[in-house]
């Protein structure tokens, strides 16, 4: 049976990739930080909290020794670095606090494996965050394209981005980087744009609400489903080599558009609901992103949800929610 190793295995993409995990036979192991309402934190784990193979620990990317004992005693195959301060926004309010979490977090990360379980495979949850202001000449980011962040979140990725690269090769671990563009879910933090939009259109639809304050409508993303993108994490830790992989949809809508198709599907205009509050804008704007995945589609990776079946995925959630 072999065994896995997931930081942030609490949060959207840690409980799909841990079910998944369990769903093709592995033990999971994963940490969660200790917080005053624990039943929320692992809400998201709900559907295989009784599964025999599920050790969920508490721990902390800072908290260096933890994690060192815990590898030390789990000895997993594969290990997935998820956890992070992941809110590009939330990253200008408390720059320092996702400084430590995402880059001092993952020399703890490397340097626990490294010492302790060196030919476990190490997956790095590296972000398109790390592009910023790039854009290849056709319109697209790929693995090649320049990284020049545009926000404190998106400068700490680029350095657990080199940082991979560099223990691969100085000390031949099996590290690798998944560059993965927005992916979202039902389970998706609701103050992140899409699942703050879906929600508060459900309610505006079932009279709720009346209106929904939004930052900049005029930004671009490259929008899949989290489902799809736990199982390429997976994949590239199969591979016969470690290596960096962009995995995007390679469709591109803007915010408006994305409340455009939300507000429609539901009956109504997004025109008459939504305000802009200066107070959701960025100190620095990632203003267009589009990813090309050609190279992981090498490997047999292909997304099974579009844009619109993401979209009423979480329609669907939310109007369960509030009518049941
Ligand atoms: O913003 C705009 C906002 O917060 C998307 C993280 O998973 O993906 C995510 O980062 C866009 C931005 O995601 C609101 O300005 C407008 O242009 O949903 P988001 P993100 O910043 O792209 C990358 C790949 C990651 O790695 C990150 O961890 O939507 N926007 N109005 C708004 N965004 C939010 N959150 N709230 C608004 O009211």
């Amino acid at each position: 049976m072999k065994k896995a190793f997931i930081t942030g295995i609490g949060g959207q993409d840690g409980s799909y990739l841990a079910e998944y995990l369990l769903g093709l036979g592995y033990e999971v192991h994963g940490i969660v930080r200790r917080n005053s309402t624990p039943e929320h934190q692992q809400s998201r784990l709900d559907g295989v909290r009784l599964n025999k193979n599920l050790y969920v620990h508490y721990g902390d990317l800072l908290e260096a020794s933890g994690i060192e004992k815990l590898l030390r005693d789990v000895q997993p195959d594969e290990v997935y670095n998820i956890a992070a301060q992941s809110h590009v926004r939330i990253s200008y309010e408390i720059p320092q606090f996702t400084t430590q979490t995402n880059a001092l977090g993952i020399v703890n990360m490397l340097e626990a494996v490294r010492n302790n379980c060196p030919n476990a495979r190490f997956y790095q949850a590296s972000s398109s965050e790390m592009f910023g202001s790039s854009v290849d000449e056709d319109g697209y980011q790929r693995e090649t394209t320049p990284m020049t962040p545009v926000s404190p979140y998106g400068c700490t990725k680029v350095f657990g981005y080199n940082l991979v690269r560099n223990y691969r090769n100085a000390y031949k671990l099996f590290a690798s980087n998944g560059i993965l563009f927005n992916h979202e879910s039902p389970r998706r933090g609701s103050n992140f744009v899409t699942n703050k939009v879906v929600k508060a259109a459900v309610r505006i639809k079932l009279g709720l609400q009346d209106k929904l304050e939004l930052g900049n409508l005029d930004a671009y993303r490259d929008w899949g489903h989290s489902k799809d993108y736990v199982k390429a994490m997976h994949l590239i830790l199969q591979q016969d080599k470690p290596g960096d992989f962009v995995v995007a949809t390679g469709i591109t809508h803007s915010v408006g558009d994305m409340c455009d198709y939300v507000f429609t599907k539901l009956g109504l205009d997004y025109k008459d609901h939504v305000y802009q509050n200066p107070k959701f804008l960025r100190p620095e704007e990632l203003k267009y992103l589009k990813g090309d995945s050609s190279k992981i589609r090498t490997l047999g990776w292909e997304p099974e949800y579009t844009f619109e079946t993401l979209m009423d995925d979480m329609i669907n959630h939310w109007m369960e929610v509030y009518t049941k």
